[in-house]
């Protein structure tokens, strides 16, 4: 097939899910065109049948902000008209989604393409919930052929929030167990021997909550020698330093920013933290599971039904820094119990959430909305 993929450049979950999706799509020989601002933000090596476009934004002085939108629907229109694309799967119902309906709109009728969406989270959590978007993000998934959500908590979420005609289908996202693993990683250059690593990642946006993992830390730090790896980077970081500094325990944690191979880094880690306000799946605890690493998240969204509570990693309420700290210091006490939660948990995560499989029902609901437009087609016809 030969499909487009639209999805957010900067770091983040979906953009992330879109590239590996992408790339393994294109090594089961499907002809993939990644169309986004810039390069993905894990797409940096060549790969065969893949292609990508960058959306070219003007800066005109009469607008006071780029119509990216606009861009994004003329070049999607222009490069699935260019190389016969068949389908668009959009990741991130605003603007993709709806710029990919317009480009859809501009082709003659027998260049139209499929297009699926894929719903992340915080496209119908934060921002398509919002009532400047709620009508562009419902109109878009009533018109995409296929919807798709990465949790059931989403699916129902969207269900609940903007009672849609037509069913979503949940598609958990998934990683590549090959690539994620525990390896030997450089633990000297972020810890002395005789100290923990504790590890957070995200974009540090507010729904991360990062300052409660500098609390959180600040009372592992006072039982157990650690050191906090902070990586990523966004709103929240002046945040989260303020807090550690309030705190005193700056010297004690260490910024990464922005990091790609993260597979080198997460083997290196004790343990993670995220204590989102919420998360519609949570792609960083999966990659530590795939690791090894025990993970303490928050019991908000669709990350139950990725970490299991005392079995892969600990489940706590929002905001509830006491008991998170209380598990992290029996973890991290306890390298017996660490280690049989870290293999629980990458079982778990090679069972429930390969590459391969997911892979594979992404590929059957691009099989299935082609073969529905055939028909429409075939019937419009005779
Ligand atoms: O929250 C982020 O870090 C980015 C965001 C995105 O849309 O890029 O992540 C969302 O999508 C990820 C991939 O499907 C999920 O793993 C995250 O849980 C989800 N974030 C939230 O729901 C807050």
């Amino acid at each position: 097939m030969k499909i487009g993929i639209v999805c957010q450049a900067t770091a983040g979950g979906s953009g992330i899910l879109a590239t590996e999706l992408g790339l393994a799509l294109a090594k089961r020989n499907h002809e993939i065109h990644f169309i986004s601002m810039e390069s993905p933000f894990r797409l940096h090596q060549f790969e065969q049948n893949v292609f990508s476009h960058y959306v070219d934004v003007i800066n005109y002085p009469l607008f006071k902000v780029p119509p990216y939108s606009l861009a994004l629907a003329s070049k999607i229109s222009e490069i699935a008209e260019e190389f016969g694309l068949e389908i668009i799967h959009a990741h991130y119902a605003v603007p993709n989604a709806v710029a990919a309906l317009l480009a859809r709109d501009m082709l003659p009728p027998e260049k139209r393409f499929c297009l699926v969406t894929t719903l992340h989270g915080t496209d119908i959590t934060l921002v398509g919930g919002h009532p400047s978007f709620y009508r562009t993000t419902r109109y878009a998934m009533e018109n995409s052929c296929a919807v798709t959500a990465v949790s059931d908590w989403l699916n129902r979420e969207t269900c609940r929030e903007f009672q849609l005609s037509k069913p979503v289908r949940t598609i958990y996202n998934f990683l590549d167990g090959d690539k994620f693993k525990p390896r030997d990683g450089n633990r000297a250059a972020l810890a002395a021997p005789d100290e923990k690593i504790v590890m957070h990642i995200s974009n540090f946006r507010p729904v991360k909550r990062v300052t409660d993992v500098v609390r959180v830390f600040k009372k592992v730090n006072d039982a157990v020698p650690a050191r906090l790896v902070m990586v990523g980077d966004g709103p929240e970081r002046l945040a989260a330093s303020g807090v550690a500094k309030q705190l005193g325990i700056t010297d004690r944690i260490a910024y990464l920013g922005n990091y790609e191979d993260i597979e080198d880094l997460l083997p290196c880690a004790d343990l993670v933290i995220q204590p989102s306000e919420h998360e519609s799946f949570g792609l960083v605890p999966l990659e530590a599971m795939a690791c090894e690493v025990p993970v303490i998240v928050t019991a908000s969204g669709g990350i139950t039904e990725v970490v299991t509570d005392g079995e892969t990693g600990y489940l706590c309420e929002v905001g509830d820094i006491e008991t998170m700290a209380t598990h992290a210091i029996a973890l991290l006490s306890d390298e017996a119990r660490a280690g049989e939660m870290g293999r629980k948990g990458r079982a778990h995560v090679l069972k429930h959430f390969q590459k391969e499989a997911i892979v594979g029902q992404y590929e059957r609901v691009y099989a299935e909305v082609l073969q529905m437009l055939r028909k429409q087609v075939a019937s419009s016809e005779s």
